[in-house]
């Protein structure tokens, strides 16, 4: 996008959304969330849920809405308007963080996690505050996170059996440099955009494929034009809700409280709801006839990343934070 063009949707959505953290009554505070995903995906319902409390405990003064299906835009964009005040709370992937917070790139790097189970462990406890509170000098305060699943490279072509069928096909990837490097360095050629051109840009051929977890290949639609799923699992990145900090210092410190706690408490509800949709989403997918590789060895796709580690893993605190992901049992 252009900076007048940016300027301009910005304006555009400032006004559409008549300032965030608009007054509705004398006492209600109404916050803008957003999110990329359709309604009734488990990340749209957990934010729901996450108002849903806050109400309760606010006696009605703050409420949450939650516009899905990128109503209020692409998530890079809808960073930036978060940062900026206009959005109030934005449930996004860390991979488009990684050009911002400087840490989120650890959570992002391809087999840093060993399981899923491994990442909850990480982000449950001392490292994963870490790295929430790092959001805080880029105007944004890290509230809580959410499973993303794992993911899988899917395309139009062919099954992907070793790493050798992987070359020659352009593969969407999020806007992160890190990403790019990943496809790069596997064989494949990467081009990032935003998510809401991946569907067709497949169905053009403009590209052969790109990368998701099982509900996002589902609720995205892309399967039905990428009908080979390879289930390499090279990333396992955790998303983030996150509060624009000039909403956030709104509010008085007993509000605060109750939203932080409340974000908290809606990722054990976000869990259970992620597993349910894995489950139906793999059914859906599975069901319309998508060629599903599962037994592939990760092996030499681990191998093959050491590059990119290299590349991004250059200083002190980004090594320490690998070094203490890696220990964690
Ligand atoms: C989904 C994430 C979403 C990203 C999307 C993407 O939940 O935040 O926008 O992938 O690939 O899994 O862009």
């Amino acid at each position: 996008m252009s900076i007048f063009r940016k300027v301009t949707a910005t304006i555009a959505l400032a006004t559409m959304l008549a300032g965030a953290a608009t007054a509705v009554s004398a006492q209600e505070t109404l916050l803008r969330s957003s999110d990329t995903h359709p309604d009734g995906y488990p990340t749209v319902e957990a934010v729901k849920y996450m108002g849903e409390l806050v109400k309760e405990r606010t006696d009605g003064r703050i409420g949450i809405e939650v516009y899905h299906s990128a109503q209020l835009g692409e998530e890079k964009d809808t960073i930036e308007q978060t940062q900026f005040g206009v959005i109030d709370l934005n449930r996004v992937s860390m991979g488009p963080f990684n050009n911002i917070v400087e840490e989120t790139q650890v959570v992002s790097l391809p087999y840093i996690f060993r399981s899923i189970d491994h990442m909850h462990k990480v982000m449950d406890g001392p490292i994963g505050d870490e790295i929430l509170a790092a959001f805080e000098p880029h105007d944004l305060i890290g509230l809580a996170y959410y499973d993303g699943g794992a993911r899988s490279f899917y395309n139009s072509e062919k099954p992907i059996k070793s790493m050798d069928d992987l070359k020659g096909l352009k593969f969407r990837v999020m806007q992160s440099d890190i990403f790019v490097d990943m496809v790069n360095a596997l064989g494949g050629n990467a081009t990032p955009m935003p998510y809401g051109e991946v569907y067709s840009s497949i169905q053009t051929g403009v590209i052969e494929g790109a990368e998701n977890n099982w509900p996002s290949f589902e609720s995205s639609k892309h399967f039905e034009v990428a009908k080979h799923y390879t289930l390499d699992e090279h990333l396992i990145v955790p998303e983030v809700l996150v509060m624009s900090k000039k909403s956030w210092e709104k509010l008085s410190p007993e509000d605060q409280e109750i939203v932080r706690t409340a974000a908290k408490e809606s990722v054990t509800k976000m869990r259970e709801l992620w597993q349910a949709r894995e489950a139906e989403s793999e059914k859906m997918v599975r069901e319309a006839g998508v060629e599903v590789v599962k037994d592939i060895d990760k092996q030499p796709f681990i191998d093959a990343m050491k590059p990119v580690y290299e590349k991004y893993v250059t200083n002190d605190k980004l090594k320490d934070l690998v070094a203490r992901i890696q220990a964690t049992e």
